[in-house]
């Protein structure tokens, strides 16, 4: 089987610093935090950004004070957020492409998400997809209910996706696909041929997903982003995360993946030396 890659989502936009003590929201901190993780095995950061207070924000100058802080600090795949959080418009969501990252996430269609709505109509959608192809920045699409495959499928129909690419599925929110087995199959079953795909399970599904998908031949998301915690009731750092699915891939007999070996098995250009 292909080796593994792991994505490490550190800060995610909903988990507050008051919950956890190892939120790595500050640009010095993602900096610590992507060289442990790189450490434990992880080959791509998934990226948001808050204020030195700890307030989401996509601005455009505090991405790039992190995206250069990670970098002098690790070979990773920077991967930003066009998620952002509930609240940002799709225009400050799409803004932090002009600084080429070489990923950056596609939700693939509207979602509820706790008793808010997470909102990627496809006016959206063709919006952020433009400004990806403007900067050439990589889409990994992110599929929280099945759907949102047709959805992709209907913008590579309008000529603006072309597959394979690379699916993030994001299961176990409250008000998309629940993460169970039986639904990380049925939407592999469904994936378009050539295309590779990881799986994110929230809360202490994180661990279980991760485990259907070494075995499948997927690829792994885990970090504070999507769960904070190691066992019931234990807080986690990113990096015991990313360790603990190393460990384990190995066992089963699945390398992991380093940066430039996860690059190539994305079809993305080798880091360029510094
Ligand atoms: N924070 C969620 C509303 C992404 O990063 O692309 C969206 C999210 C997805 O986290
Ligand atoms: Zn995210």
């Amino acid at each position: 089987m292909e080796p593994l890659i792991i994505t490490c989502a550190p800060v995610g936009a909903e988990v507050t610093p008051d919950q956890t003590p190892y939120l790595p929201y500050t640009p010095a901190k993602l900096a610590e935090t992507a060289s442990a993780i790189r450490a434990a095995g992880a080959s791509i950061v998934h990226v948001h950004c808050r204020t030195d207070e700890g307030t989401n924000t996509h601005d455009v100058s505090r991405f790039k004070e992190a995206y250069d802080a990670i970098r002098g600090a690790s070979d990773l795949i920077v991967q930003f957020s066009t998620g952002g959080a509930i609240g940002m418009t799709p225009q400050e969501r799409a803004s932090v492409l002009e600084l080429r990252p070489e990923m950056a996430t596609l939700t693939c269609g509207s979602v509820n998400f706790g008793d808010d709505i997470f909102e990627n109509s496809f006016p959206i959608m063709r919006g952020i997809l433009a400004k990806m192809h403007q900067y050439h920045v990589r889409p990994e699409l992110e599929i929280f209910d099945k759907g949102h495959l047709a959805n992709a499928r209907r913008l590579a129909k309008e000529g603006l996706l072309t597959f394979p690419q690379h699916v993030d599925f994001v299961l176990g929110v409250p008000g998309g696909m629940e993460a169970t087995v039986p639904n990380l199959c049925e939407l592999v079953e469904d994936l378009p041929d050539g295309c590779t795909w990881s799986v994110a399970g929230v809360g202490r599904a994180q661990l279980a997903m991760a485990l259907a998908a070494i075995a499948m031949g997927g690829h792994v998301r885990v970090g504070l982003e999507d769960n904070l915690y190691y066992s019931k009731g234990r807080l986690a750092s990113n990096e015991e995360l990313v360790a603990r699915v190393t460990r384990v891939a190995q066992e089963a007999g699945r390398p992991v993946a380093a940066p430039d070996e996860a690059r190539a098995i994305l079809g993305l250009s080798k880091l360029a030396a510094a």
